[in-house]
């Protein structure tokens, strides 16, 4: 940690690449014994583990263990490595806190579960044997985390659906190693460290400006190119910039999601090139003018989902096959969108988004927020959602995918669902979201910010942020059973909205729990036809209002949660999609409505 970005690593001319992923040992902890008794050098009753993968759904003891477990695994780094090369290892994704260990040396230690981080090892391998990598994680709920442990104040919105493993949230608290835990090898001598590059839209030109940073404050030359066009690089203190100016260039968008190739250099005194650095860039805009979201200067709509990162046995655990499936069924479904609730999703994910022209709202881990909670609790919050904020900026600001930025997801200043507000804890709220929204416009201020706001929640907040988003659930959680009313309901209040604000609205939640295979009519709760009423109901209320810039179905498939009475089988039914991809009506529906088949 501490440098400059968490580029990707890649494998070039210059850079070398090892990915562990297979199988590893591994060893639950409950009683926090084996960093004292030397467990990072070995592990003394291991059995196999599948990496990346949550340990949840693996083995029957661990199913609900969420203290601390260890991995470990034995490899060669190959000799090639040795002379002239600096080593990192990078974890993908350790949920919740991780501390990793090389041949029993103490690397690194890492807080918050959906991020990547990296340690240099060059020190610490051996060349003559196999390496020993071992990884202590655990998935504590504690009050000072993000996402919270329960509080005093309660368990957020998920408290009043109760629920064992007990969580601030709803949906299943997956742990373990759930990315890829990585080797390389960049050159010694000096390395691209970070790349940003934002783009702008000039008449027909596209106008990409590019920041390199260099190890061990460079000074030298380097070059960029973006097809045809190229540019010096002169670093002074590690930094270099340069513009690339593209006649007519191809913009990127859901219509014609078209990348370019951005390739980055560093240069010797002949001219050869030191080290490299590949990066596919969208040439777009996101803006907000008055009540629209504009991409490429034309008003856009979102049409999506909120997801998980869920399945079957693979937990949380990087599922490649899943992001191939899921988002051949956004396309099928005529979506253009989603939102990464509640967590950043897999690099993967935001690469493929980026080829197919789906346009991502980028949301930290920070759900479950309760303002009633301790002072002390919201001060460590503000200090663990900063950090978060700025892994995921570091780690997707080069993504044309993410075209805004989500700060928190249904925090609390009061009872949900239209209490009244506590006015200590919507004062505590303003202050962690100001914070939270400049920080967020300091490291990026190309992107939109948002917060979503729970249905009868703090409305205040929304205005400090770019774009009003909320989650509603008119004729579900309240007027159950009653969808024409819950429709005036809904149009009232987004109106309401509009009328307050004056900025672009995204309904980023609505949903029915929905088992496949009930059906009623009239429709009732639970069937498949109440489903698709409820969302047609939702969709024409936003049809008619044009500051109603993107509707997002809550939830894209069935997922796991903890297990309570609101909670059949373990899983929340709000998807359009069972868990194993299977469509409901109201997958059929929205197709017909959104992709006009
Ligand atoms: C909202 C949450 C979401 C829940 C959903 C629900 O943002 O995580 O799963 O409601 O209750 O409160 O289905």
């Amino acid at each position: 940690a501490g440098r400059g970005g968490l580029l990707r690593p890649q494998r070039n001319a210059h850079r070398e690449l090892l990915d562990t992923s297979g199988l590893w040992r591994f060893q639950l902890d409950p009683r926090e014994e084996g960093e004292a008794a030397g467990w990072s050098r070995a592990l003394p009753a291991p059995r196999p583990i599948a990496v990346p993968c949550s340990w949840n759904d693996l083995f029957d003891d661990a199913k609900d263990h969420l203290g601390l477990a260890w991995y470990q695994t034995e490899l060669w780094v190959p000799a090639a490595w040795r002379e002239g090369r600096r080593v990192f290892l990078r974890v993908g994704s350790a949920n919740y806190a991780a501390k990793v260990w090389v041949n029993g040396t103490l690397v690194a230690e890492h807080f918050g579960g959906h991020l990547p981080f990296e340690a240099e090892v060059t020190g610490a391998l051996a060349w003559d044997r196999p390496n020993t990598i071992a990884i202590a994680v655990e998935n504590k709920q504690l009050l000072g985390r993000v996402p919270p442990g329960p509080g005093p104040a309660g368990g957020g919105v998920a408290g009043i659906v109760g629920g064992y493993p007990a969580t601030t949230y709803d949906f299943f608290p997956y742990a373990g190693l759930h990315r890829p835990v990585l080797l390389h090898a960049v050159p010694a001598a000096t390395h691209i460290e970070d790349v940003t590059a934002t783009t702008r839209i000039e008449g027909r030109d596209g106008v990409v400006d590019v920041t390199v940073a260099a190890a061990g404050g460079y000074a030298g030359r380097g070059r960029v190119r973006l097809g045809e066009l190229e540019a010096d690089l002169a670093f002074r203190a590690g930094t270099a910039q340069a513009t690339l100016r593209i006649p007519s260039a191809r913009f990127w968008g859901p219509r014609d999601p078209h990348l370019y190739r951005l390739d980055v250099t560093l240069t010797d005194g002949q001219g050869r090139g030191t080290d490299s650095y590949a990066l596919d860039i969208g040439i777009r805009t996101v803006e907000v003018r008055g009540d629209r979201l504009l991409l490429n200067g034309e008003p856009v709509a979102l049409r999506g989902f909120g997801k998980h990162e869920d399945f079957p046995l693979h937990g949380r655990g990087l599922d490649l096959a899943m992001w191939v499936r899921d988002y051949e069924l956004l396309r099928w479904a005529g979506a253009n969108s989603y939102r990464t609730t509640h967590y950043p999703y897999a690099e993967e994910a935001m690469e493929l988004a980026d080829r197919l022209g789906v346009l991502v709202i980028n949301e930290i881990p920070a759900v479950g927020l309760n303002f009633e909670d301790p002072e002390e609790a919201t001060a460590q919050r503000l200090d663990q959602a900063l950090l978060q904020l700025r892994e995921l900026v570091a780690r997707d600001k080069n993504h044309p995918s993410t075209i805004m930025w989500c700060v928190a997801n249904e925090p609390l200043g009061g009872p949900p669902l239209g209490g009244q507000p506590v006015p200590r804890a919507v004062e505590a709220g303003m202050r962690f979201f100001r914070r939270l929204y400049d920080e967020t416009r300091r490291l990026d201020a190309t992107r939109p910010v948002t917060l979503v706001g729970v249905q009868g929640g703090v409305l205040d907040w929304h205005g400090i942020f770019d774009v009003v988003c909320v989650n509603r659930y008119f004729g579900w959680y309240t007027q159950p059973g009653r969808l024409d009313e819950a429709a005036r309901v809904l149009e009232d209040d987004l109106d309401g909205l509009h009328r307050r604000f004056g900025k672009p609205v995204i309904v980023t939640e609505f949903g029915t729990d929905t088992l496949p295979g009930v059906h009623a009519a009239p429709p009732e709760m639970w069937s498949e036809e109440y489903q698709v009423e409820y969302l047609r109901r939702y969709l024409d209320a936003a049809a008619r209002r044009p500051f109603v810039a993107g509707m997002h179905v809550w939830n894209f498939a069935d997922f796991k949660t903890g297990q309570g009475t609101a909670r059949a089988g373990g899983m929340n039914h709000k998807g359009v999609f069972t868990r194993d991809r299977r469509p409901k009506m109201a997958a059929h529906f929205l197709r017909s409505r959104w992709a006009g088949t």
